[in-house]
């Protein structure tokens, strides 16, 4: 159905232009666009009144993503811990944001006869929990948030932003490795948006430079900032707890601790099948890049290793194509 709304407002945009051009009467123009409206409605009507038609091609949660993000990683593996059927529908990356004006990840979920979309990762976490928690008590329990969880997950999802920051400022000099890791060469996403990812590349690489303000300063605060994050983990884990808020018993904190940090680490699993064809070996990497990621590893072994331990008994789906990391 979505589908069918798109061409409809694709027509009313393009519709101005088949008149200038056909130079059509006001009568004639006028029943084209009452025809145009008046399929719009029955696009609608249908929706509602077929939803069991509806019902069979629209699954019920849909996870709008860009393959590499580390937020989307961090829900796509809290859905795969859950074990709920979804679609995830890859976009180019910054095309969602400088486009649609909307931001990934986001899911979509049916929720009576229409459908209703969630942004932003920790919210999409509350309604997974809202929504599952009585359904199925024991495959959702590590999506419990409490007091503790929630200043950790914020600390996380900062953190996220810096790291957003330290990726940009190592890969936007650098044309075909900022297009790899937006997808223009991810066979996943339609062929049109990877055209447009090379097309557009200098102005969504403007936009995204003055929507970060990327600088040295600010690159180099948030280094900071992510050394700090690790420094705390690295003593959490230090009396060899098994999940970073204490116990044993793991929690969505642990796992978007290692999300978020998997896109500076990129461990083996990282998207659970759904990156690897985003990813960056570390021969293609710039220097300095590479640089940070050593001093990461080295200053931060138990945080490293806790990430990488996490991936290998979690994220290893069967089916991922994932190859051994080569750092
Ligand atoms: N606070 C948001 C941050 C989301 C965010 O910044 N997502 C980035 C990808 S990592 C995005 O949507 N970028 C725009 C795009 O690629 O279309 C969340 O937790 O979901």
């Amino acid at each position: 159905m979505s589908t069918a709304r798109t061409i409809n407002s694709l027509m009313l945009l393009i519709l101005p232009l088949v008149v200038a051009v056909a130079g059509l009467g006001w009568l004639v123009t006028l029943a084209l666009l009452l025809l145009l409206l008046l399929w719009r409605w029955l696009i609608i009507l249908s929706g509602i009144s077929a939803p069991a038609r509806n019902r069979s091609n629209n699954p019920e949660l849909v996870l709008d993503s860009i393959s590499a993000s580390h937020y989307v990683e961090k829900v796509r593996w809290c859905l795969d811990r859950l074990g709920v059927a979804y679609e995830e529908q890859p976009a180019g990356g910054t095309l969602g944001a400088f486009f649609l004006g909307r931001t990934v990840p986001r899911l979509r979920c049916r929720t009576g006869l229409v459908q209703s979309s969630i942004g932003n990762s920790a919210e999409i976490l509350r309604y997974l929990w809202g929504r599952y928690h009585a359904e199925r008590p024991e495959s959702a329990e590590f999506l419990r948030a409490d007091e503790q969880r929630l200043q950790l997950e914020q600390h996380l999802d900062r953190t996220g932003r810096d790291l957003q920051v330290w990726v940009y400022y190592h890969l936007l000099p650098h044309r075909a490795l900022t297009l790899h890791a937006w997808g223009a060469n991810n066979p996943a996403l339609p062929a049109w948006q990877r055209l447009l990812l090379r097309i557009l590349f200098p102005v969504l690489r403007l936009l995204i430079r003055r929507a970060f303000g990327i600088t040295t300063a600010r690159y180099e605060k948030a280094v900071q900032h992510v050394d700090q994050l690790l420094h705390q983990s690295e003593q959490q884990l230090a009396d060899g707890r098994g999940s970073l808020l204490g116990g044993d018993q793991l929690n969505y904190t642990d796992f978007s601790f290692a999300a978020i940090n998997g896109l500076w680490l990129m461990p083996d699993g990282y998207g659970g099948g759904h990156a690897d064809a985003v990813r960056l070996r570390a021969d293609q990497r710039p220097a300095a890049m590479n640089r940070d990621i050593q001093h990461w590893r080295q200053d931060y072994p138990l945080s490293t290793a806790f990430i990488e331990q996490l991936y290998r008994a979690e994220r290893k789906l069967p089916g991922s194509t994932v190859q051994p990391s080569q750092d």
